[in-house]
């Protein structure tokens, strides 16, 4: 069994034996263990075969065993029992905002609620607020939560649909059948949230292919099975649809189930203007049929330059493809280095010198170091005292790299109720850079909430904003905040304003980072890593900006070292 897998497998039997109402240390354990596969050193099978995979922080003996079994065996009998007996709707309570593992419980054990729709019969009917421990205002969250679930539907996270696409991507390119594959969709598109998985193929022959497909161990059940399509269930319940083509059609059916439909229906419109149709096979006019061999040339033969799969969503990039070749979008290779990463200091599983040696890795020259600010206590933030002990390792640890990699010195500040930050300004002005953060009065009403960011992004104090929003995607909105004002007084103080790359937050979306871009607002694209893999997110802030439209010129850290040092140290000069 693969890795992720494993850690998979680990991480919901910790979750199964929350609902459950097991001892949370007996859970914790199974989650962090799952943590800890995600940022192995080296390969699993490998560290169990020397021996090594024991001495790893948060793999016990048990859980070792665990692992083991599930890496050899591919299975784990209590898992598969915990889960067999498990009603499947009470995991689904965990999504509801507010509700963990111990309310559920109790939910359960007093109610029978063993599902979304159980917990909302309840709720109406007032007896979840009679409950001891929940309460009327309570009872009232539990259904405004159930509200949002509904909205948000069946997504997922595009960070677990890459996950579950990628073995099956890679089954397709290897039947000796497939002439090209690729993910299309919304995927490709790099959306926050996924619907379903969508892949294109081209073969002389597509039905092996399809068959092969419905056959995958991946596949739960099939929706559809036809000889140049199919639509299947995923165990993990999501679907996935796959078409096959012959190779001279594959231009216009990638292009076709990339989308957006709006993007779509856009481009058709032109082809028709131009005497042409244009579907998922062909782009044709009643003498002749246009080949193309790739996206680039459907583009050109309706006179636009190759438009990337971010931009289709038929908001103006057809326009700017007729004008000419659209600017290079920022890539990953692009990032010099990044801000808000948090380390063993505060809330994060990493010690300083692991996360330096991590960017390290992945080609970044420097880090950026924010840990939290003092008020952040569920987060273990940092005191005046402690901030100055880890600036102390910090420089130990500058003056042991050298000129080959810098670690800066910053903080996650808190952003308090009245928008003023939670250190002294003698402390902050001792930082290389300062984010700000709400992580705390979610529920203000909307014009505190925007006096108080904008308070924050306006003091000279505060180098950038962190996660402006505040929403987790398919699980909280964002808090009533007007961003378009805080924009606009991030533009006027020179402030940048964080991409959050955590697939889980994407915060400022893409919309908003367009408007930022219009108003002379730099962008700054950070991980919030709280771990060495965390690190790898970067690809999703990546997506985000891509999405915008912003090139390297746009992003902070896609500037030369040399060019960030310089920023950095002017913005401190300035406000001192
Ligand atoms: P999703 O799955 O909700 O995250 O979003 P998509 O964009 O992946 O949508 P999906 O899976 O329904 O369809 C894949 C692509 O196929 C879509 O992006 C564009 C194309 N498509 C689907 N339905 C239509 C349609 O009615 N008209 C046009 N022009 N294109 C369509
Ligand atoms: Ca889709
Ligand atoms: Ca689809
Ligand atoms: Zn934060």
């Amino acid at each position: 069994m693969e890795t992720s897998r494993i850690a998979q497998v680990l991480d919901e039997m910790g979750t199964l034996l929350e609902v459950r109402g097991e001892n949370p240390f007996r859970c914790r354990a199974y989650h962090n263990a799952a943590q800890s596969l995600g940022s192995l050193p080296s390969d699993l099978s490998e560290m169990i075969a020397n021996g090594s995979l024991a001495e790893v922080p948060g793999i016990g003996e048990t859980m070792l065993a665990k692992i083991v079994q599930l890496a050899t065996t591919g299975h784990l009998p209590a898992f598969d029992e915990l889960k067999h007996s498990t009603p499947p709707g009470l995991v689904a309570l965990l999504r509801v905002p507010g509700l963990g593992p111990k309310k559920i419980k109790t939910l359960h054990d007093d109610l029978k609620i063993e599902s979304l729709a159980d917990l909302r019969a309840a709720g109406e009917a007032g007896k979840i607020a009679a409950l001891k421990g929940f309460g009327a205002k309570t009872q009232t969250k539990i259904l405004e939560g159930i509200t949002f679930i509904e909205k948000v539907g069946d997504r997922i996270l595009q960070s677990r649909a890459l996950r579950l696409v990628a073995p099956i991507i890679a089954a397709v390119r290897e039947h000796p059948a497939v002439i090209r594959a690729e993910v299309c969709g919304s995927l490709r598109r790099r959306k926050e949230t996924i619907g379903d998985l969508d892949i294109v193929f081209s073969a002389e022959e597509p039905a092996p292919v399809l068959d092969r497909f419905v056959a995958l161990p991946e596949v739960a059940q099939v929706l559809a099975h036809g000889p140049t399509k199919a639509s299947v269930r995923l165990a993990e319940g999501v679907q996935c649809d796959l078409r096959g083509v012959a190779d001279d059609q594959y231009a216009f059916a990638l292009h076709y189930f990339t989308g957006s439909k709006e993007h779509n229906i856009a481009m058709r419109r032109r082809a028709i203007a131009r005497g042409y149709t244009l579907n998922e096979y062909s782009l044709s006019s009643p003498s002749a049929s246009v080949a193309c061999q790739t996206e680039t040339d459907l583009y050109a033969a309706l006179g636009l330059a190759y438009i990337p799969p971010e931009l289709r969503e038929d908001v103006g990039e057809i326009e700017l493809a007729e004008r000419g070749p659209i600017p290079p979008l920022v890539e990953r290779s692009d990032l010099t280095g990044t801000f808000h990463c948090h380390t063993d200091w505060s809330d994060g599983g990493a010690t300083l010198k692991e996360m330096a040696e991590a960017a390290r890795e992945r080609g970044l020259k420097y880090l950026g170091i924010a840990d939290h600010s003092r008020s952040a206590a569920y987060a273990g933030g940092l005191s005046v005292e402690r901030v100055r002990a880890q600036w102390k390792e910090i420089d130990r640890l500058n003056e042991e790299f050298g000129s080959s990699f810098h670690l800066y010195k910053g903080t996650e500040s808190d952003i308090l109720a009245d928008g003023s930050l939670d250190f002294p300004d003698e402390l902050l002005d001792g930082f290389d850079y300062v984010v700000a953060s709400v992580h705390s009065q979610f529920g203000m009403p909307r014009a505190e909430m925007t006096e108080r960011i904008v308070r924050a992004v306006s003091n000279p104090r505060v180098t950038m904003l962190g996660h402006p929003s505040g929403r987790l995607l398919l699980a909280r909105d964002a808090y009533d905040v007007d961003l378009d004002a805080v924009i606009d007084a991030a533009a006027r103080a020179g402030t940048m304003i964080e991409i959050n790359a955590n697939p889980h937050r994407l915060d400022l979306d893409a919309a908003h980072c367009r408007r930022a871009r219009e108003r002379g607002v730099v962008l700054v694209i950070n991980p919030d890593a709280h771990s060495t893999s965390g690190l790898d997110d970067l690809e999703y802030g990546v997506g985000v900006a891509r999405r915008a439209g912003l090139g390297p010129d746009h992003v902070f850290n896609a500037s030369a070292p040399g060019i960030v040092a310089r920023l950095l140290a002017k913005r401190r000069k300035d406000r001192c």
